[in-house]
């Protein structure tokens, strides 16, 4: 009869022989040794990527900075213009799903309702990669990561320029941008917060021109027509902010002089307004996010980690820097 003790030895022999083969890191099912598992070359990855539409110079950058990249690595890309309409970018996800596609890009129009699609992504296995806008979500495993700038700081960069160029004291009008954008939600989100130090700093009145040039002037001409004292203007990108410099001009009044402005994007025709005395400040929203999606891309199909959020460095300019700067803009 075994003793007890040859028993016991057993036993744990045993269970520590189970242990370490679960645990032990063999090939992924389905794949052989000598292979890698999940290691991917360019040339096999499709994505596709969800694109808010074509509303501004600076999604148009962004767009060709996306597309660029991924012909570049050689990789599949299914692209979907939505126009600016979040049906249109849940029908593309699920046409995404449905195609079996390796990885999705989504640049969310809006911050909100995309739970159950990205739940439909996620019982698929395909790994989802925030573009550009941030979603509200209280799933955070919906997505892998988040590439893209802190549109709250840069709310708070415009509002810091402002005050120190009107010493403390305007009447501001806000052109805001998509209603229930992320960007449109930070932005202000950080303007308040560096305003509200300044009770002399008063947004007089605040309206959607849905980062497009020509609502911008529409908005700009009530604005005007509503209003005799405004004294700077915070719009949220430069689209907006170059229709207003149109409407303020039609107004009789010198955009850059009577009226000061301070807007985000930083896209070329923003250095053109700036050189020409039009436009005073820019605040820097980097859309090449291009190759950055592309590492994301490849190492999540090798498996790797990846952080939650990457953000982009966004910089000030103003009118002293704009001819020095132009010439090397890349958007
Ligand atoms: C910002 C981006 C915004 C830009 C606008 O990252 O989402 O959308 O500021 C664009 O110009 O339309």
């Amino acid at each position: 009869m075994k003793t007890v003790s040859a028993i016991l030895a057993m036993v744990v022999a045993v269970s520590f022989a189970a242990l370490t083969a679960c645990s032990k890191p063999g090939p992924a099912k389905g794949t052989t040794e000598k292979e890698k598992p999940g290691a991917k070359s360019p040339k096999s990855i499709t994505v596709g990527f969800a694109q808010t539409g074509n509303e501004s110079d600076w999604r148009r950058a962004n767009t060709e900075s996306v597309k660029s990249e991924a012909e570049k690595r050689g990789i599949t890309l299914k692209f979907a213009d939505a126009q600016s309409k979040q049906e249109n970018q849940i029908k593309a996800l699920q046409s995404f799903i449905a195609q079996g596609v390796g990885v999705i890009v989504l640049a969310p129009i809006v911050s909100t309702g995309w739970d159950p699609v990205l739940k439909e992504a996620k019982r698929a296995k395909i790994p989802v990669i925030l573009s550009d806008r941030r979603i509200d979500t209280a799933d955070p495993s919906l997505y892998v990561t988040f590439i893209g700038s802190d549109f709250v700081k840069e709310g708070r960069m415009a509002a810091e320029w402002l005050v120190k160029k009107m010493n403390g004291k305007a009447k501001i009008v806000e052109l805001q941008g998509e209603p229930g954008s992320a960007p449109a939600t930070d932005r202000r989100i950080g303007f308040l917060e560096v305003i509200k130090n300044y009770p002399d700093m008063q947004i007089i009145d605040s309206q959607s021109g849905d980062f497009l040039r020509a609502k911008g002037k529409v908005v700009m001409e009530a604005f005007l027509k509503k209003h005799k004292d405004i004294q700077a203007l915070f719009a949220h990108n430069d689209d907006m902010a170059i229709g207003a410099i149109q409407a303020i001009e039609e107004a009789g009044l010198k955009p850059g002089q009577d009226i000061i402005i301070v807007s985000i994007d930083s896209v070329k025709a923003a250095f053109e307004m700036m050189m020409a005395g039009k436009l005073n400040c820019t605040v820097e929203c980097n859309p090449l996010l291009g190759p950055m999606i592309f590492d994301a891309v490849e190492a999540v199909m090798a498996g790797k980690q990846l952080p939650k959020n990457t953000y982009m460095v966004d910089l000030v300019f103003d009118q002293s820097q704009a001819k020095d700067v132009i010439a090397s803009r890349k958007y």
